[in-house]
């Protein structure tokens, strides 16, 4: 029973108890209740009413899926109930939301989410699931400023993100390493599963949806073309994993390794993944665990948005195979 670690002791014992890890105790656990909600109704999508579309469009351009609806309602309406939260970015709302109740006077923190990534697959029983990052504010005045909800990754206190497969799992960091929680649903508990998360050394696996490969630059269809050529030092050749949902793909990536790819292209100039809530997360987790993101040109975690659903292109996993993807493009 000694052995049996869950999130709440994990997270104040990984921060010293201090008052930051209280604080994020309690964000997390918001956090934690409404991917319980998402998940039951994620599992049982196929016998009730809340599959397919609603038949509106998002900010993204993108149709809406009833469970993002609900995904996204639930982790607003779970985190406005935080004294600690003062603002949601989400990927389903075109603008900050900002929480103004009496118990948010002295709210310090901001998340940003992606309530349902993968949302598209979800009617043929992909894995999908929640990204997240946190910030503190940086101003001190009663208003939310820009400066305080577009800041770099590096400043991130926390991310990670919640997969709905084949079980529910959270797999989080605040700065000390990457672990992961399996959702014991008998008990209802996140227990930890996979502590201190490292990347393996070196990976065969490539991912990118190569159905694109005619609307990239010569250079970088030159770089995927030797990806095909190229062997590992026991001369085995590359494989292809592509999920298409990123939080299926991300983490199959953590724990296999590998480079995952979603250079920009004609259909999508500055990339198809958002920054604030796509790359930044993973960004985080995987330089926790031993990898590097990179935009083509720079480190994910140096670029300061612009905008709350900025575009990047995004290459993530081994450090090695990145830097390497960097010089195509
Ligand atoms: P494509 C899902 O719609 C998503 O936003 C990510 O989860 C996923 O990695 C990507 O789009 C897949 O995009 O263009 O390959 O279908």
């Amino acid at each position: 029973m000694s052995s049996l670690v869950n999130l709440t002791r994990h997270l104040l014992h990984e921060n010293t108890y201090s008052r930051e890890s209280l604080e994020l105790a309690n964000i997390i656990n918001q956090l934690v209740l409404a991917a319980k909600l998402v998940s039951r109704e994620v599992t049982k999508a196929g016998l009730v009413d809340i599959l397919g579309a609603t038949g509106e469009i998002n900010v993204q351009q993108e149709e809406v899926q009833k469970l993002d609806v609900f995904a996204n309602t639930t982790f607003i309406e779970l985190l406005k109930q935080s004294p600690y939260v003062k603002a949601v970015g989400s990927e389903e709302v075109s603008d900050i939301v900002v929480f103004n109740q009496a118990h948010h006077q002295h709210s310090e923190y901001i998340v940003h989410l992606d309530p349902l990534d993968g949302c598209s697959n979800i009617d043929v029983n992909v894995s999908v699931g929640t990204n997240f990052v946190i910030f503190r504010r940086v101003s001190k005045g009663k208003k939310l400023t820009k400066a305080d909800y577009l800041q770099a990754g590096k400043q991130a206190v926390c991310a990670g993100y919640f997969v709905y497969g084949s079980s529910t799992m959270l797999v989080y960091s605040t700065g000390g390493g990457v672990h992961g929680f399996t959702l014991d649903p008998s008990i209802g508990e996140f227990i930890l599963s996979h502590e201190r998360l490292q990347l393996p050394e070196a990976s065969t696996i490539y991912s990118i949806n190569e159905s694109y490969y005619p609307k990239w630059g010569q250079k970088f269809r030159g770089y995927v073309d030797n990806l095909k050529k190229d062997k590992n030092t026991k001369g085995k050749i590359r494989t292809a994993r592509y999920i298409g949902s990123l939080v299926a793909d991300f983490h199959r990536n953590l724990l296999k390794g590998g480079i995952f790819l979603y250079p920009a292209d004609k259909k999508h100039p500055n990339g198809k993944l958002r920054l604030l809530y796509e790359g930044i997360p993973f960004a985080y987790l995987i330089k926790q665990a031993g990898g590097y993101a990179s935009n083509g040109q720079e480190d994910v975690l140096e670029i300061v948005p612009k905008k709350l659903h900025q575009r990047i292109p995004l290459f993530i996993g081994n450090t090695k195979d990145v830097k390497e993807a960097e010089k195509y493009l």
